[in-house]
């Protein structure tokens, strides 16, 4: 049997029931998976919060002795391995389905292929690869750490009319309104981790959390690039550090002139005085106090902190600010997904110049989407995977 419009439109419903545990399943992918019989959804799972148990038990649990010669639709490939539940393809073998249509095949090497194999020697029919595209952007941070090592860099930005960011000495200014705010925000909860510069944690003191009623719980990881751990005690971050964990990223070699030493463009450094090793030391201990967790990673090479943030399980990043740290990571070439929100409102004199505009997205990029929220305008731009 070949694949059907029919498959398609049923795989479609199950990479979007999929996003619905974006985020929040991690280390495990957030996987869909649809049974059905005679053209009937008889039983439809997504991984569990948390990561287990994986989506296709739950699935086949509820169908029960409907998945007899039912095809069930998984996103990715189902797994072959005893990890720390049983192998989802002996579970499908064990209910009797039919056929099984997958989207994506699993890199993870403990299964990687073997699950398809598995399928197929107990007869089942096996068809892989429907809606891949689409397949692949729902498990994005996934795939992105398994196979670069690296979690999925989404880069955020919001642009005036006249192309600031901010406004020089001003702290946060508000340039969206408050539906665009909201889609951040449910952005915000389906990411592992969120990254600020610096310059942004003290000039912005940002939250960084999700606020939405009832999603309270997904807050991101919070990341602060700070070399020479500046960030102050009294900041929203690290007051809160106990319920959110903030991680702070400082420099292994303590003094910002280090870094100019290594040749970097002033563009990316953030303006920082040098200080001693003394000083430094005692901050550490005051921060770690406070509950913040001191990484010390070089803060200027994405390429060396992004390996470092998925291995502690981080698959997907956000880079919310401000323009030196988003300059530094596409300077890097390590933006996967680029939003700007343009809003209509002008900032005028004393504005901070976004470091990209719609005009000049870096070549490798293709334009996904335009949608509006109130006022402002979204523009998505992604990498192929
Ligand atoms: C599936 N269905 O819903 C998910 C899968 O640590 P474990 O034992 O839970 O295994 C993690 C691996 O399982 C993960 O790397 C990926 O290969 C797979 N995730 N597989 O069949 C699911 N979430
Ligand atoms: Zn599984």
């Amino acid at each position: 049997m070949s694949v059907t419009a029919d498959d398609e439109g049923f795989m479609a419903s199950a990479i979007r029931l999929s996003r619905r545990h974006l985020g929040r399943t991690a280390t495990n992918p957030s996987v869909g998976c649809l049974i059905v019989r005679n053209g009937v959804v008889v039983g439809s799972a997504v991984t569990a919060l948390g990561g287990r148990p994986h989506a296709e038990p739950q699935a086949l649990a509820e169908a029960g002795e409907r998945a007899r010669g039912a095809t069930a639709y998984v996103t990715l490939e189902p797994c072959s391995h005893h990890g720390k539940t049983p192998p989802c393809a002996e579970a499908l073998i064990a209910y009797g389905v039919a056929r099984v249509v997958i989207s994506v095949t699993d890199p993870d090497p403990r299964v990687s292929g073997r699950g398809i194999a598995m399928l197929r020697q107990a007869g089942i029919e096996v068809d892989a690869g429907v809606l891949e595209t689409e397949g692949r952007r729902s498990l994005a941070g996934y795939l992105t750490r398994q196979t670069k090592n690296r979690p999925y860099v989404t880069l955020k930005l919001a642009v005036s009319a006249d192309g600031m960011i901010g406004r020089e000495g001003e702290g946060q200014v508000a340039i969206t309104g408050p539906e665009a705010r909201a889609e951040v925000q449910a952005l915000r909860a389906e990411t592992d981790a969120i990254l600020v510069g610096i310059g942004t944690a003290i000039a912005d003191d940002p939250l960084l959390t999700v606020r939405t009623p009832g999603l309270e719980a997904q807050s991101p990881i919070r990341i602060v690039l700070d070399p020479s751990l500046a960030l102050p005690l009294t900041s929203k971050l690290v007051q809160t550090a106990r319920e959110v964990p903030v991680i702070v990223v400082a420099s292994e070699k303590v003094s910002p002139l280090a870094a100019d030493a290594e040749g970097l463009p002033p563009s990316v450094l953030p303006d920082i005085s040098p200080t001693d090793s003394a000083d430094i030391d005692s901050r550490r201990t005051a921060l770690e106090t406070a509950g913040v967790e001191v990484v010390y990673c070089n803060p200027y090479h994405p390429e060396v902190l992004l390996p470092a943030l998925a291995t502690r399980g981080i698959s997907s990043l956000l880079v919310e600010g401000g323009a030196k740290t988003a300059r530094l990571f596409l300077e890097a070439g390590l933006v996967d997904r680029i939003q700007i929100y343009q809003a209509p409102g002008v900032i005028g004199e004393g504005g901070i110049e976004s470091p990209l505009q719609a005009t000049d997205i870096p070549s490798g990029f293709m334009h996904m989407s335009t949608r509006m929220f109130g006022d402002d305008r979204l523009d998505e731009y992604e990498r192929g995977l």
